[in-house]
């Protein structure tokens, strides 16, 4: 461990302050993180671009944000005090609901002397002599510390297309990844929403109901199931409090780490009538369960297309113009891209204020001062919603100019794609950890267990390097390149890994293809990062 406890200096001073961790990041992994190291004795500082803590949900403030796993699940589990003590008040929380959380919790461990807001790290440099990371934000802020951990977030780094004419647009633009803290109010406002991914398939519903007409540009149509949100029902939720030990166990044992019904039927071993009765039911429920219908719809092409083509029913039963059920009929692997999951989406289109426009053939051509054109034809807007989602995983790390000792940059290392041991670490990166990194199953899961399991997993190491006297920690190359080659083994037999989405980063131009997130399962993963504290830090250096 460093030779000093730390000391802060005041915060504007030329000196650089000294901690034992630096941490990235002010969303629920940064805020674990802080907590769970305060606890064990360390002096940690947090750095936040934002000006307030939530991250994902501080950012993406849209209207109709929300969260696509269940409330009594999508929260933090490491006190019981604190879920007993918090009452969600829907099945699906909002994006407000999921903020005031975020700050309850903040307020609750008093968190927020050690967090710097608008705080944004622009370097972080480790220096082999001290065994120490320096990082320098965009106000020229210098700290020290002896690990340097990143709690980035997975979608934080907004994909802003290049749009033609887009400067020149008189009126206001917003990417739904970084909405107004104020809210926008759209009433009596002609909008455009270029894209049909999540975001804007909770944003349009609400969109469509305060405009005076909504044009909507997209590009590939998206699977969603109804979200069939509602109150939650005090005596389910008091039920589940009662039970949560067990709730939250029984979820970490999942696949996904969260509980929903899963049917280990296979939709090729059943009949027509069985797999309708099937699909019924989940379209009944609501929510990304639907994928647990049946056991195989991941893995067969066949099977995945009776579930698919269920969803274009729907379609076409909700949707009265059948022109444009077809057009918002999704074509490809059902449950590839992330599966959405909506209020009242695809009913939307059968108002007569909305007009669905394709652009799948031809892209948006120009952005001009009043509006959008698109093979010719202008539509006047006067207001463009950016809902062009993130380019995922690496890219915030990739915006910090991380250098080893050598001086070695992490955005070069990365530049075939991202390798990681464990989503954790890097070869060649000492004393550096990330949460919920590239090669760790991260947004294949629920987030907040799985970011859970790195806090204390990092935590962990870092006690026991101070407990072994120990300074510096670094994943060997041969442990990381076994890493990889597994992950992307595990990939290769997965429907998942055959679309072009966010997951392989092909949403962005240019981005090398690379299976991002480790699909071999929450459990199978826990079991792999507790086999290597076993083994006394199996595939790492400790000096
Ligand atoms: P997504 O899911 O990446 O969706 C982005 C959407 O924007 C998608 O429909 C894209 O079409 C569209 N897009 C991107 N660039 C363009 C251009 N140039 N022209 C037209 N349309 C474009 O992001 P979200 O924010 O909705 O959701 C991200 C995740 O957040 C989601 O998976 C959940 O996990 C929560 P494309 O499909 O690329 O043709």
């Amino acid at each position: 461990m460093p030779d000093t406890l730390a000391h802060e200096v005041a915060r504007k001073s030329t000196e650089t302050a000294v901690f034992d961790v630096a941490v990235i990041g002010a969303g629920f992994a940064g805020m674990y993180m802080l907590h769970r190291l305060r606890q064990a004795g360390f002096s940690v500082v947090v750095l936040e671009a934002g000006s307030g803590v939530g991250g994902t949900w501080y950012w993406n403030r849209y209207p109709g944000a929300r969260c696509d796993v269940e409330s009594m699940q999508y929260s933090y589990q490491f006190s019981d005090e604190l879920q007993q003590e918090w009452d969600w008040s829907e099945k699906y929380a909002t994006q407000p609901e999921i903020l005031r959380y975020a700050n309850h919790v903040a307020d609750r461990y008093d968190l927020l002397r050690d967090i710097r807001f608008d705080a944004r790290v622009t370097e972080a440099a480790f220096d082999e002599s001290t065994a120490r990371w320096t990082l320098t934000t965009q106000a020229g802020e210098r700290v020290t510390a002896a690990f340097c951990v990143t709690a980035m977030g997975c979608l934080s780094s907004a994909n802003k297309p290049t749009f033609e004419g887009l400067d020149s647009f008189t009126g206001a633009v917003y990417h739904t990844g970084h909405w107004p803290p104020e809210g926008v109010d759209f009433t009596g406002q002609r909008v455009g929403v270029i894209g049909t991914g999540s975001s804007a398939i909770q944003a349009i519903p609400v969109i469509a109901e305060q405009a005076s007409h909504l044009f909507v540009y997209q590009r590939t149509p998206n699977y969603t199931i109804p979200a069939r949100n509602a109150p939650l029902d005090p005596h389910q939720r008091e039920a589940i409090k009662r039970d949560y030990p067990n709730f939250r166990q029984t979820a970490k044992q999942t696949f996904a780490g969260i509980n929903f019904n899963f049917n280990d039927e296979s939709a090729a071993g059943v009949d027509e009538r069985r797999r309708q009765e099937e699909y019924e039911a989940r379209w009944a429920h609501g929510g990304v369960s639907f994928m647990g219908a049946f056991n195989d719809l991941l893995f067969n092409a066949d099977s995945n297309e009776t579930a698919a083509e269920f969803v274009r029913s729907k379609i076409r039963e909700i949707v009265h113009d059948p022109a444009i059920a077809e057009l918002l009929s999704p074509h490809n692997v059902i449950g590839c891209k992330r599966l959405c999951v909506d209020t009242g989406y695809y009913a939307t289109y059968n108002r007569p204020n909305v007009t669905l426009v394709d652009v799948s053939n031809e892209p948006i051509e120009t952005i001009t001062p009043k509006g959008i054109r698109v093979k010719g034809e202008k539509y006047e807007v006067d207001a463009i919603v950016l809902a062009t989602g993130f380019d995922a995983m690496t890219s915030a790390l990739n915006s910090i100019d991380f250098r080893n000792g050598e001086g070695n940059a992490l955005s070069e290392k990365w530049q075939e794609g991202p390798r990681t041991y464990l989503g954790l670490t890097m070869a060649g990166f000492p004393n550096l950890f990330t949460i919920t990194s590239p090669g760790s199953p991260s947004v294949l899961t629920n987030m907040l267990p799985s970011i859970e399991q790195h806090v204390e997993w990092i935590s962990d190491c870092i006690e026991y390097m101070r407990n072994q006297g120990r300074r510096r920690i670094e994943a060997t190359l041969d442990a990381e390149n076994a890493w990889v080659e597994h992950v992307t083994e595990v990939a290769g037999g997965n429907l998942r890994s055959t679309c072009s989405s966010w997951y392989v980063g092909a949403n962005i131009p240019g981005k090398p293809r690379v299976f991002m997130p480790y699909i071999g399962g929450f459990p199978m993963y826990i079991e792999k990062c507790e086999e290597v504290v076993r083994g006394g830090y199996e595939g790492f250096d400790l000096s």
